[in-house]
């Protein structure tokens, strides 16, 4: 099922001509309305007139996470402020926040692709969507909010938390679709057996889960405990929101929107474009935005890009489930890692629980890392020696496949706390 035919299933040939066309009419926007982008342009050695084609995208100046703070708060903005319909601001762990702004016609844009991904999860008009992302500043409330509403749908706007009351509306509403973190939906699941349900109480059909990275293994965890088809949305506040890339029913890979950004994965170390298939970090181009157009945007999420045809038949390029942000690699004796590679082996051993948080410190120039994992109630009251043989054999899988050394530690039933919104993965000791 599509939304957007036409355009979704576009050649891609006629798609590049798009894009060049954008890409254009976008620098031409900045360099005349945005003094950063001017003088990042200058810098660089380059003009709008100077793109011919998309190759030349590659000599534009990347945008990053400090050009934004540095222009606090509208400095990025590309038009007047009476233009601007709404603010959304991403909480920065360090320093002052994200500010990012809409025009009416971006609005508009947002909802479409927020339309598109809902119908690729199977809503339509009938269904009944439960926004269980956080309303407010953060933009997974609305951005899922207008979409449905484009489809005719019916949303529930409940927003995160209270998940008992949660599944009780889930149930006497009959939701079809769920929307809301991975980790929120596992903790969902767990309420939901807690509160003695399962998927036989209920009218879920699909979830559209993101804001946060998740390994294929917590995918069928969720399906399973659900009964649901899990599909992955990604996005980011800079950019749009969520809506810049969604699984369809294939899922192998995330349809990126490229008549509206233009995608490239770089080397990070050195900020060379790297081919298709090759793996890096993510950076993105707005090529339709009104207020807050982004070039060359550094989004730290690394993943890799493929133009190969799906079988679902949209041609826009599928970019990999994001492995994880370049900020979250731990850097071990034995190699480099993310937490969701951690997550995809523990949920593959099995023997414990889903749940749990990657402690990282250090010792000289390396991390030392040790992995907390929760057991179930009847593991826990187990013997020591068969917990203790437990947490072995999860060290020694965690060696074998990812080839670093980390210390496991088995908790109690419980004890790693559930999260409404983006888990916490990792507790970083490092700066301390
Ligand atoms: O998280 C937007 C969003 C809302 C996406 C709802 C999907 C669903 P920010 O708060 O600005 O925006 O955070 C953006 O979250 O750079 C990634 O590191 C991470 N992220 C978002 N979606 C995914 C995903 C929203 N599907 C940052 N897989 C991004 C992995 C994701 N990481």
């Amino acid at each position: 099922m599509y939304w957007n035919r036409q355009v979704e299933c576009m050649s891609r040939d006629r798609l590049q001509e798009l894009q060049l066309k954008r890409l254009k009419k976008t620098a031409e926007l900045v360099y005349n309305n945005v003094p950063h982008y001017r003088r990042a342009f200058q810098a660089a050695g380059i003009e709008p007139g100077d793109i011919r084609s998309l190759d030349d995208l590659a000599h534009l100046p990347f945008t990053t996470k400090q050009d934004f703070r540095d222009n606090y708060p509208f400095g990025l903005f590309a038009v007047p402020k009476n233009e601007i319909v709404r603010y959304h601001s991403s909480s920065g762990t360090t320093g002052k926040p994200t500010v990012v702004g809409y025009t009416g016609g971006d609005i508009a844009t947002w909802a479409e692709l927020m339309a598109r991904a809902l119908v690729s999860a199977g809503t339509t008009r009938n269904s009944v969507v439960q926004n269980a992302y956080g309303y407010g500043l953060f933009t997974g409330g609305l951005g899922v909010h207008y979409g449905a509403e484009l489809i005719g749908a019916a949303v529930i706007p409940i927003s995160g938390g209270n998940t008992q009351r949660q599944v009780m509306i889930m149930k006497d509403f009959g939701t079809n679709i769920l929307t809301c973190t991975p980790s929120y939906a596992l903790y969902i699941a767990e309420v939901m057996a807690e509160m003695g349900l399962g998927p036989e109480d209920f009218k879920l059909q699909a979830g559209l889960f993101g804001a946060e990275p998740w390994s294929e293994n917590l995918r069928q965890e969720i399906e399973e405990r659900l009964q649901i088809t899990a599909l992955d949305i990604y996005g980011l506040s800079e950019i749009i929101g969520p809506g810049v890339a969604v699984e369809c029913e294939e899922k192998c890979g995330l349809h990126l929107n490229e008549d509206h950004f233009i995608a490239e994965v770089i080397d990070p170390a050195t900020g060379k474009v790297l081919p298709y298939g090759e793996k890096g970090e993510l950076v993105l181009t707005t090529i339709t935005k009104e207020a807050l157009p982004v070039i060359r945007y550094r989004t730290r999420d690394v993943t890799t890009l493929s133009a190969e045809p799906c079988l679902c038949g949209r041609t826009h390029v599928r970019m990999e489930k994001v492995t994880g942000r370049t900020d979250d690699m731990i850097i071990e004796r034995g190699g480099n890692v993310f937490p969701t590679q951690v997550e995809s082996v523990l949920l593959e051993v099995g023997e414990t629980e889903p749940h749990y948080q990657l402690v990282v410190s250090r010792e000289g120039s390396l991390d030392v890392l040790e992995i907390l994992v929760e057991v179930s109630e009847r593991m826990f009251s187990d013997k020591v020696r068969r917990l203790e043989e437990l947490e072995h054999r999860i060290s020694e899988r965690i060696e074998s496949i990812l080839g670093i050394s980390a210390k496991i530690r088995l908790v109690e039933p419980k004890s790693i706390p559930r999260s409404e919104g983006k888990a916490k993965r990792v507790i970083d000791k490092r700066q301390i």
